[in-house]
């Protein structure tokens, strides 16, 4: 059983759905006023913002039109350009300084144990860039260098083992994108609609390829001892993060990475080695990873017994819930991403994933569930990754209700809020992987909202 009144300094981010017990931050939308929204589609209401007024229903205007962006000359076209080596590490063009983590202060105490979150709706395609992928510290992001790194093996084990960064980089290695996913990413949302936008709602997920050593090498080089049914994977960091794996995941498809997009992994992201666990939870991805011991049980740890489990309606916990099931939101549009051209041509776009394997549909509704249509995946369907969709549709300018519901390769659809209410009660911070609900007022606005079922 989990005890939160227990809980020491620096818990996983400890929610306060209820503005009673939690102020809200600025902008954002908290309490029961938001959530449950019946027969908001009032139906066909005019009024939509205009797009460009000439030319096609994209919006683009008909040729012919002056326009001095074209007929003028512009400064980017009549003086140079910076030359090469000017930054000889690229950042992106400072028109684009929305697109970065953002935290959500009144979260935690302080930013050393704490979270941000990614700008998923500002991002496309699948790949989240390093420099903009949340980071989930319990003791800070530690600066440790490859000349320091040590790995070690040991416990039920016939050759404990250490292994150097060098002596990693001499095994078989294995390329693969996997997302990493909180497992308190959408906590806030077991309490009904909280924050505005799907950078906080749905942001504690990243997904990169990452490169490393399989763990089963690892391991088999060590020898595993036949009474060896679980392993120990412990982080370098003042947290002393340490999970239990069954070997049985540990000899499956477990990386020990190093590199991430092509480079390095990121301080934040645990360079110079961290675990990768595919389609399980985040907390067990252990950054900076410096032990790995094989016993014959698990360790029963403050990180899978007092935090990462889930409370039951009964003051019970489930515990040994490592899967992260199917799971969608849409991106845009989404609160940080209103229609902004009025009526005709709309893109909705989003992103879907399983811990399961891959992604099979994506359904969107524009009425709070009522009714479905099928979006087209696009980009390779890799297993245990994010997945992009697409819904090209027409909008008539009236209100919706949009969401998006996830399919994966075993079946599963990703269900509503309160299917996963009645099931597991409303104690629960971790594995809410709920449908969404986003509202779209007329004039292109968009709410975090909840549609009773
Ligand atoms: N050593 C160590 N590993 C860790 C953590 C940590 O604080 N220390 N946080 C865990 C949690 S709760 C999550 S969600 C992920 C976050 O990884 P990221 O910062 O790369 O997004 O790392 C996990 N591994
Ligand atoms: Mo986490």
């Amino acid at each position: 059983m989990t005890d939160k009144s227990a809980s020491p300094p620096s818990p996983e981010p400890s929610f306060h759905p209820d503005p009673a017990t939690g102020p809200a931050p600025a902008g954002a939308q908290t309490g029961p006023s938001r959530r449950r929204v019946l027969g908001a589609l009032a139906a066909g209401a005019a009024g939509a913002a205009t797009g460009a007024a000439t030319g096609t229903a994209s919006g683009a205007s008909a040729a012919g039109t002056p326009d001095p962006l074209i007929t003028e000359n512009q400064p980017w076209s009549t003086t140079l350009g910076e030359g090469v080596d000017v930054t000889p590490y690229g950042l992106p063009i400072h028109f684009e300084s929305d697109v970065v983590r953002r935290n959500v202060p009144w979260l935690t105490a302080e930013t050393i144990s704490s979270i941000n979150f990614t700008p998923i709706h500002a991002l496309e395609g699948t790949i989240t860039p390093q420099g903009c992928a949340f980071e989930r510290h319990h003791a800070g992001a530690i600066e440790l260098s490859k000349a320091d790194y040590r790995l070690m093996i040991n416990g039920l084990v016939d050759r404990p083992l250490i292994f150097t960064f060098e002596d990693l980089l001499r095994f078989p290695r294995e390329t693969r994108v996997l997302f990493m996913e909180c497992a308190a990413n959408s906590g806030m949302e077991w309490a009904g609609a909280q924050l505005n936008g799907c950078q906080f709602t749905q942001g504690m997920i990243h997904n990169m390829e990452y490169t490393g050593v399989p763990l089963r090498l690892l391991l088999a080089e060590a020898g595993v001892q036949p009474a060896g049914k679980w392993v120990l994977v412990e982080g370098a960091d003042a947290s002393g993060m340490s999970r239990s794996l069954p070997l049985e995941k540990a000899l499956d498809d477990c990386l020990v990475a190093f590199q991430a997009n092509g480079e390095a992994l990121r301080k934040e992201h645990g360079y110079p080695v961290r675990l990768c666990v595919p389609g399980w939870e985040g907390n067990m991805w252990v950054k900076w990873l410096r032990r790995i011991e094989v016993g014959d049980q698990p360790w029963e740890h403050r990180e899978e017994t007092s935090k990462y489990t889930d409370t039951m309606a009964d003051g019970r916990s489930r515990k040994w819930t490592w899967v992260m099931d199917a799971k969608s939101v849409i991106t845009a549009p989404s609160p940080q991403m209103p229609i902004a051209h009025g009526p005709g041509p709309l893109v909705i776009t989003g992103l879907a994933w399983s811990g399961r394997g891959k992604i099979t549909r994506v359904d969107v509704s524009k009425d709070g569930g009522r009714s479905w249509e099928t979006a087209r995946l696009s980009g390779p369907a890799h297993d245990k990754a994010l997945q992009r969709f697409y819904l090209d549709t027409v909008w008539d300018g009236s209100e919706m209700l949009l969401q998006s519901r996830a399919i994966d390769e075993t079946g599963y659809v990703q269900p509503t809020k309160d299917a996963l209410r009645a099931i597991r009660g409303e104690n629960s911070i971790y594995h809410m992987n709920g449908i969404q609900t986003w509202f779209v007022a007329a004039d292109g606005r968009v709410e975090n909202v909840e549609v009773s079922s």
